[in-house]
């Protein structure tokens, strides 16, 4: 019921180039993966599902009839020429007697898979296909792809009744053939993060561009995110998921996220282009999956699309999988800073364009007046009918390959893998709280009520994940040592209705604090080095959730992420509910990204049942609450005094300094 999926089949390692043994695109790709998965014990961790293939009417939920006989009609070719002259008709795909069999295989486990958790039989779940599939196109088969696993999965969800989608693309290519299938549907939302370089980089269409955003009902319903240089790092990729998809996909509501989970933007890899030492991290994909996976309250399936240098490929996989596990994220190795200016431009050119189509983008105080650039440098003579069926990657000396290969033993070794025994430390003043955790025994560890530096001994141990506790209002002036401890960063998050001086932690520790004050007052900021305190306006039963989740993504991640925590205490007073208890839920699971997870929640005062359990599962599985929260909020003078904290702290903080 509440597990991660994995759906692979040992053949699809059986193909490859006939003509050019070296050729980029091969068996490896899904061997090495398949190998690390299990060397860090993951697949085991999985329900192991039965691989199938595609029908020929599944295929033709995303393909002409003609694109279907074709690769069919390959799979008795025994003639090599043959082969190789009928894969000049495509950009850059190559035939093998094989593939049909294996595209259908491909297609028919994304299926498979989806299903499994549109229906509630898995939580969520990972697919380690081979061939690809997001550049495939109803009619085409281009760049490694035949048959396009992505689109066929949404499709089927459609067809089941599920009824918005949210596509994440994170592979270094424009998915064309995602994107044009669901270009005119508001069903579904394309979201993509690719290298553009103005139109140069393959494959080289003026639709990869931000300024294409879908047609018909379906306008504003695609979001490309074009990267103009090459050296793109953690921070730019993290930058473009906190400023723009998470507020985007939180308003939109999907039901099911898929991921195109390409790994080539990562170290080395030579169809992605990055630099030696800049380029994304491992890390980084287990970042943006655990975002990912807040969206449609943890329904989310990755597909493996590209990636070619095969140490970094089969760790961000792992990785990738890692996360829908639940396990931790490990700490992104370089210092999150200010994102380059091609990537502002990019943020900024997308919020500008698609501000007319989503109220969060209206909320911001960006300037309005931003001038969308696009320069298109791309080919302006028609794409020609024959391709190079060796379709080269740049070469590149080969003492380039040892460079990557040891920055990344390097950094898997230096990357601690964060796993404990228990995964919550629990402790309350009133057994009734005691008693009603009791289900989840098996994954907690009670303490002494009160006992707030045992649990954080504990953390610090890696006994336990988390912890959780249940005090009686009033005390926290009693726990004030607890943030030092031997914690040397910490983010601290107060929801209170009075502040108070407690909330300095003037302690051996550096903090750094959030508190948020609501309030029937005017809204009101206060900016200090190491504090931002907030009055929200609130009146009556208004919940503050949506305000909360916008200081989240604008202010406390990419401070948090900059800041580098080695913890994360959050405390929030439950005498008047300001917060639903999904809200409760979906904090826990969103601040857990930080400090490979270790984070500490007191809920003071008597908090409602259901608060209680959504924030104990965020912790123990670190999954979010199954509903997501209500993210937008008609009142929009607290959006402003958040806004107004961002100017002014722009200054101190590098990650939101964009001039
Ligand atoms: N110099 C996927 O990642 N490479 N496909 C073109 C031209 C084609 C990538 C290189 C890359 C196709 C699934
Ligand atoms: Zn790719």
């Amino acid at each position: 019921m509440c597990s991660t999926g994995i759906i692979y089949d040992v053949s699809m390692s059986n193909y490859h180039c006939l003509w050019d043994p070296d050729y980029t695109e091969k068996p490896a790709r899904f061997t090495r993966v398949l190998e690390r998965c299990q060397s860090l014990g993951l697949i085991q961790r999985c329900v192991d599902l039965k691989p199938r293939k595609a029908t020929n009417a599944e295929l033709q939920l995303g393909h002409s009839q003609n694109l279907i006989d074709i690769l069919k009609s390959t799979s008795n070719e025994t003639n090599v020429e043959k082969l190789k002259e009928l894969s000049t008709r495509y950009d850059c795909v190559y035939f093998h007697p094989n593939i049909y069999e294996l595209a259908c295989l491909a297609a028919g486990c994304a299926i498979e898979l989806t299903d499994q958790v549109i229906s509630g039989r898995l939580r969520n779940g990972f697919g380690i296909l081979r061939p690809p599939g997001h550049h495939a196109m109803f009619d085409d088969f281009c760049g490694y792809c035949y048959f396009n696993n992505v689109v066929l999965a949404a499709r089927h969800s459609l067809n089941s009744g599920v009824k918005r989608i949210l596509i994440v693309d994170w592979d270094v290519h424009h998915g064309q053939g995602t994107q044009r299938a669901f270009y005119d549907d508001p069903r579904v939302v394309y979201f993509s993060i690719h290298r553009f370089e103005y139109g140069t980089f393959w494959p080289e269409l003026p639709e990869s561009d931000f300024d294409h955003i879908g047609e018909g009902p379906g306008t504003g319903f695609n979001v490309n995110v074009p990267l103009n240089r090459d050296k793109n790092t953690d921070t730019d990729y993290m930058s473009v998921v906190l400023e723009v998809l998470l507020p985007l996909a939180m308003e939109f509501e999907p039901e099911l996220v898929l991921v195109s989970a390409g790994f080539d933007p990562a170290f080395g890899c030579p169809e992605g282009e990055q630099n030696v030492k800049i380029s994304v991290s491992p890390a980084a994909f287990a970042h943006m999956m655990h975002l990912c996976n807040s969206f449609a309250g943890g329904k989310s399936v990755a597909f493996m699309e590209g990636g070619y240098f095969m140490t970094s490929h089969a760790e961000g996989a792992a990785l990738t999988l890692k996360t829908l596990l639940g396990d931790p994220c490990p700490k992104l190795p370089e210092d999150f800073t200010t994102p380059c200016p091609e990537i502002r431009d990019a943020i900024l050119n997308i919020k500008t364009t698609l501000r007319p189509f989503w109220k969060c983008f209206q909320k911001e105080d960006y300037d309005v007046k931003y001038v969308a650039r696009t320069i298109w440098k791309g080919r302006t003579e028609p794409v020609p009918t024959v391709f190079d069926p060796m379709c080269p990657t740049p070469p590149r000396p080969k003492e380039f390959e040892q460079v990557f290969e040891d920055q990344l033993e390097q950094w898997i070794s230096s990357t601690e893998l964060r796993k404990s025994k228990i995964k919550l430390g629990f402790s309350s003043f009133d057994g009734r709280f005691v008693d009603h955790m009791w289900s989840l025994a098996h994954a907690m560890s009670v303490f002494k009520n009160g006992q707030i530096n045992e649990i954080l001994k504990a953390i610090k141990d890696d006994e336990i994940q988390s912890g959780l506790a249940v005090l009686p209002l009033g005390t926290f002036e009693n726990l004030n040592p607890l943030a030092c401890q031997d914690f040397k960063r910490v983010i601290s998050i107060n929801i209170n209705d009075h502040f108070s001086h407690v909330e300095d932690y003037s302690l051996k520790s550096d903090a750094l604090v959030f508190s948020f004050q609501p309030t029937n007052q005017k809204p009101s900021y206060e900016y200090t080095k190491s504090t931002l305190k907030f009055q929200f306006h609130s009146i009556g039963d208004d919940k503050i959730d949506a305000h909360l989740f916008h200081a989240l993504y604008r202010l406390i991640l990419p401070l948090s992420y900059e800041f580098g925590p080695d913890l994360v205490v959050i405390r929030i007073v439950q005498e008047n509910h300001w917060l639903t208890p999904k809200c409760h839920g979906m904090l826990a699971y969103l601040m857990s990204i930080l400090a490979q997870g270790r984070i500490l929640v007191l809920l003071q005062g008597q908090p409602e049942i259901k608060t209680l359990e959504y924030t104990a599962e965020s912790l123990i599985d670190w999954q979010p609450p199954k509903q997501s929260i209500n993210a937008v909020s008609e009142n929009a003078s607290n959006y402003e005094v958040v806004e107004s904290a961002r100017q002014e702290a722009c200054s101190q903080w590098k990650c939101i300094n964009w001039h």
